[in-house]
């Protein structure tokens, strides 16, 4: 259960002021001791994140965060720390105790709602001082929806659960899939997987096995090659592949070596689809062609893996985009939740896939191009791109294929 991706796990974030009892609550919903509670405010300086199986929901990943009232340098920082989990969360809960809320709480509602994430107003402490009615009248529309409890003995925590459960999106462990409806019951997908020196060492990569996963729940069959053993593989088969599916960096063997008529698609397309918006990014990977001299390109990376020798978004990356644009870009590179607020100096984002992030921050990061006017692609588009195989790899892809035509028209 607890290596379920983080993508697939339903983000909960705990908000509040310091001391409102945030971490108590966690610990009570969780029954662990996850998150240290003190009397003293301002105890919990960085997101502390929780697994955990939320039943019927299923996987869930709470995160408790610092309290976010206070002033000065550190409160500024530990404010920034928190903005970046509203950024990710599918649903909110606004830790408050009676008699507290103020315009700090009616912000935070704002941000949520701002990005259509349901809150749950949870009145912490009423062990201590009950709600008033009034008050009660006033909260209940403050949120979607309203429970009053006590960390501390227990009453209400129950409710908390209902709320969250009642509240989830109910299309987020939906029917979304990475490959199994391309790949019907009993068709065959192949994978490349190429073992060169990038390639973890006894294992494969998160996008892989998810892919693998995903075929085997939608009983289809994996037949998972190297690029060198791709041709004799494909010989041995009776029908054609339903799918042939390759790491991004073998992309030019592997259409080499599928006939035309064999539906194409790389591991970092199917996650743009996943774990993006992928008609979006196709159309800002056509920001390729306006690339000039001196302009500057973001290569953003969710995970935090440390670059070994020609890493994709250190060197190959912009080795093909200097290539293909012939103009002498500049670079900048952020990994993890450093993702830059101001984004006006680029003229491109180049994102990786996001196999280990959840998807809602990787809408919000798209959507906040967007509103900056700047395009963003990811890895495998660019690829494909850079080499004349976008259109190819993006047939099984109807919808985002006609975006990519309509946009270059
Ligand atoms: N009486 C009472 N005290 C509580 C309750 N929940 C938490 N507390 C106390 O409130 C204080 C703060 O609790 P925390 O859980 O650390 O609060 P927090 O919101 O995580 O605080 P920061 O991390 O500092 O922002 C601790 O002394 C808790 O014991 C409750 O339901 N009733
Ligand atoms: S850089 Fe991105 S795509 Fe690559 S492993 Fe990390 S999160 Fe996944
Ligand atoms: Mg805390």
């Amino acid at each position: 259960m607890q290596s379920t991706p983080k993508a697939l796990r339903l983000h909960i974030g705990l908000f509040g002021r310091r001391n409102v009892g945030k971490s108590s609550l966690l610990n009570a919903i969780t029954r662990q001791q996850v998150s240290i509670v003190s009397a003293i405010a301002g105890t919990t300086t960085d997101p502390v994140e929780k697994p955990m199986e939320l039943l019927p929901l299923g996987p869930v990943q709470f995160v408790d965060t610092a309290g976010v009232d206070d002033e000065g340098a550190l409160g500024e920082l530990r404010m920034q720390r928190t903005r970046a989990v509203l950024d990710r969360v599918d649903l909110g809960v606004v830790v408050t105790e009676a008699g507290a809320w103020g315009s700090f709480e009616d912000g935070l509602i704002a941000e949520l709602r701002r990005r259509r994430v349901p809150v749950v107003v949870a009145v912490n402490k009423i062990d201590a001082r009950p709600l008033t009615r009034e008050e009660q009248a006033r909260l209940l529309l403050a949120g979607d929806a309203l429970v009053a409890l006590s960390a501390l003995t227990g009453e209400g925590v129950g409710d908390v659960r209902e709320a969250l459960l009642r509240l989830a999106p109910a299309d987020h462990f939906d029917s979304r899939r990475i490959i199994s409806d391309l790949v019907p019951p009993g068709a065959v997908a192949v994978l490349v997987i190429p073992i060169d020196k990038e390639a973890p060492k006894g294992r494969i990569i998160l996008p892989q096995v998810m892919a693998i996963r995903d075929l085997l729940d939608g009983e289809s069959l994996a037949l998972v090659v190297q690029d060198r053993g791709l041709r004799r593989a494909m010989d041995k088969l009776r029908a054609p592949p339903a799918l042939v599916v390759t790491d991004s960096q073998a992309f030019e063997s592997v259409a080499a070596d599928v006939p035309p008529d064999v539906p194409m698609t790389s591991f970092s397309i199917l996650m743009a689809r996943f774990q993006g918006d992928l008609t979006e990014q196709v159309r800002g990977t056509l920001a390729i062609e306006q690339l000039a001299d001196g302009d500057r390109v973001l290569v953003a990376e969710t995970c935090t893996h440390h670059p070994i020798g020609d890493d994709i978004g250190r060197v190959k990356i912009p080795t093909w985009l200097r290539g293909y644009a012939g103009a002498a870009l500049e670079f900048a590179h952020v990994q993890g939740r450093d993702f830059p607020a101001d984004l006006s100096p680029y003229r491109l984002v180049v994102h990786c896939g996001n196999c280990t992030g959840n998807r809602r921050e990787m809408l919000s990061r798209i959507h906040r191009c967007r509103e900056a006017g700047v395009p963003i692609t990811n890895y495998g588009l660019t690829i494909a791109y850079s080499l004349g195989i976008l259109e190819r790899a993006l047939a099984p892809f109807p919808s985002a294929l006609e975006g990519f035509r309509a946009a270059r028209a």
